[in-house]
């Protein structure tokens, strides 16, 4: 009887053992595609720079001058939230030092502001309202620390390292944490003024910082530093380039090349997805002189096509104001933008397809799997295969001009090429794009001049690894 059973147990362990797909390495961390996930979520920028014009604050700017009239957190997490942000990550403390958490590192908070008498706790009110209508909530901490008179020497790695314990014990879970890489060198420092140099790498012990963020918030992803669970995309403007790979390495030059920022390592040995932050203004800031420069509908859209189309997650930027709200034509553009892709995305033409492939490794990853929701199911090839292609054939001719495909990345990032192209009157012809068709990863949404379908068909070229795809839809934008 024993025996029998271990038998009956080997031969289930080889079949479905042997059907499954290896992993290419590197391949994301369950909370690294639990962030992939989360596609488009918020910067807000907010502190002394607001009431005095400035981006960067030379670290001197009086704390009586941080003075919202009508500050409203719930405001802003209902813009965002109506504007499909998954989650929000506030400026804490920028590179002026000034806290807008009741600090006991530093008088330089709105501990000495007009704001509510000093009493006031933006994080933590903004925290309230994050847990009040389920947003994430997240923290950018600037490193370095104009304001600071220890800037530079040991006093103030240890301040800021305790800045970052208050942070995670009152606050927490945050799902991101932003260690910012700007050091412009000079500054108040106490009443020095004086240029400052530091090797950032060794003088901020990232290490330590993170693990500091993680005792507290074990599963927030991390920006900047040494050790990442994201990477910049190496430029402010919202754009990832075409060619996307999630893999890096954790070399500090290399994290901090905007070049090869750009488009990630084809043999990085690290997995680090890309994150595109960019405002919705000209500035970080609110200036009034940019109120006529909020970016419009059609701006957005080709912000998002740039950064979630190619494989990125996107973090945009809201300036609260003086009155301390997200002002009402930032918030107008960006309620109607995200109206906008929830219509272009709301029907999937390729339901009710036929769909069939050129090869199949088993039956459990059978073409079909590209059409259902199930993240856990993916088309995948036979071991050894280097191209294949998908063809889908609609009930009648069908127009569109838009494609989404997803890998199946808990295997890695394997396509290195693909193509798309359509049946009409007997004829395949390439859909008209300027679009590169390399990259695909977590997603990749390909837009083209619009068709009349029967057929659609996919080409995939994979580099290493085994061909799997997650998920294909398709729409009429
Ligand atoms: C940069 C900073 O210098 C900007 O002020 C802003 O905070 C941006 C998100 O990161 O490095």
């Amino acid at each position: 009887m024993g025996k029998k059973w271990y038998y009956f147990l080997s031969l289930f362990l080889f079949f479905s053992c042997a059907h499954r797909p290896q992993r290419s390495y590197p391949v994301p961390t369950m909370k690294q595609l639990e962030w992939q996930q989360l596609e488009t979520y918020a910067f807000i920028h907010f502190g002394l720079n607001t009431f005095n014009d400035m981006e960067w604050g030379y670290g001197d700017t009086p704390a009586s001058t941080f003075n919202p009239s009508h500050l409203d957190c719930e405001q802003w997490v209902l813009t965002l939230k109506a504007c499909g942000m998954k989650g929000v990550i506030l400026t804490a403390k920028h590179h002026d030092g000034f806290c807008l958490w009741p600090t006991e590192t530093t008088d330089y908070s709105i501990k000495n502001s007009p704001y509510k008498n000093g009493q006031g706790d933006i994080v933590g009110e903004l925290c309230e309202a994050c847990k009040k209508h389920g947003l994430k909530f997240g923290l950018y901490l600037s490193p370095w620390d104009r304001h600071h008179a220890e800037y530079g020497y040991p006093g103030y790695v240890s301040t800021y390292h305790q800045q970052i314990e208050e942070l995670v014990s009152r606050y927490s879970p945050l799902f991101e944490f932003w260690f910012d890489g700007a050091n412009g060198g000079d500054g108040w420092y106490g009443g020095a003024n004086e240029r400052r140099s530091i090797v950032a790498e060794k003088y901020y012990d990232y290490e330590k910082a993170r693990d500091i963020v993680w005792s507290h918030s074990p599963d927030a992803a991390i920006f900047g530093g040494t050790v990442p669970t994201l990477r910049w995309i190496g430029n402010e403007e919202g754009r990832a380039e075409a060619t996307q790979w999630c893999s890096y390495t954790y070399d500090y030059n290399t994290l901090n090349d905007t070049r090869l920022l750009a488009t990630g390592l084809p043999d990085g040995d690290v997995w680090l997805p890309a994150e595109v932050d960019v405002s919705i203004r000209p500035g970080w800031f609110y200036h009034r002189a940019e109120d006529t420069k909020v970016k419009t509908v059609d701006e957005l859209m080709e912000l998002y096509y740039h950064s979630v189309g190619r494989n990125a997650n996107l973090l945009l930027n809201f300036p609260v104001n003086q009155e301390g709200r997200i002002p009402a034509i930032d918030s107008a553009n960006a309620v109607a933008w995200h109206q906008r892709l929830q219509e272009i995305f709301a029907n999937d033409l390729l339901q009710g397809c036929k769909v069939s492939a050129s090869n199949t490794r088993a039956p459990r990853f059978a073409a079909s799997k590209v059409l259902d929701d199930d993240a856990t199911h993916y088309w995948a090839t036979e071991d050894g295969l280097t191209r294949a292609e998908l063809i889908f054939e609609f009930p009648e001719p069908t127009e569109l001009n838009t494609v989404v495909i997803q890998e199946f990345i808990r295997l890695g990032q394997n396509v290195k090429g693909f193509s798309i192209s359509y049946k009409t009157n007997g004829m395949w012809l390439p859909v008209r794009t300027e679009e590169p068709m390399t990259t695909i990863g977590y997603k990749r949404i390909i837009n083209f001049q619009t068709i009349k379908a029967n057929q659609l068909r996919l080409r995939f070229k994979v580099g290493k690894g085994v061909l799997a795809i997650q998920k294909v839809s398709a729409f009429r934008g």
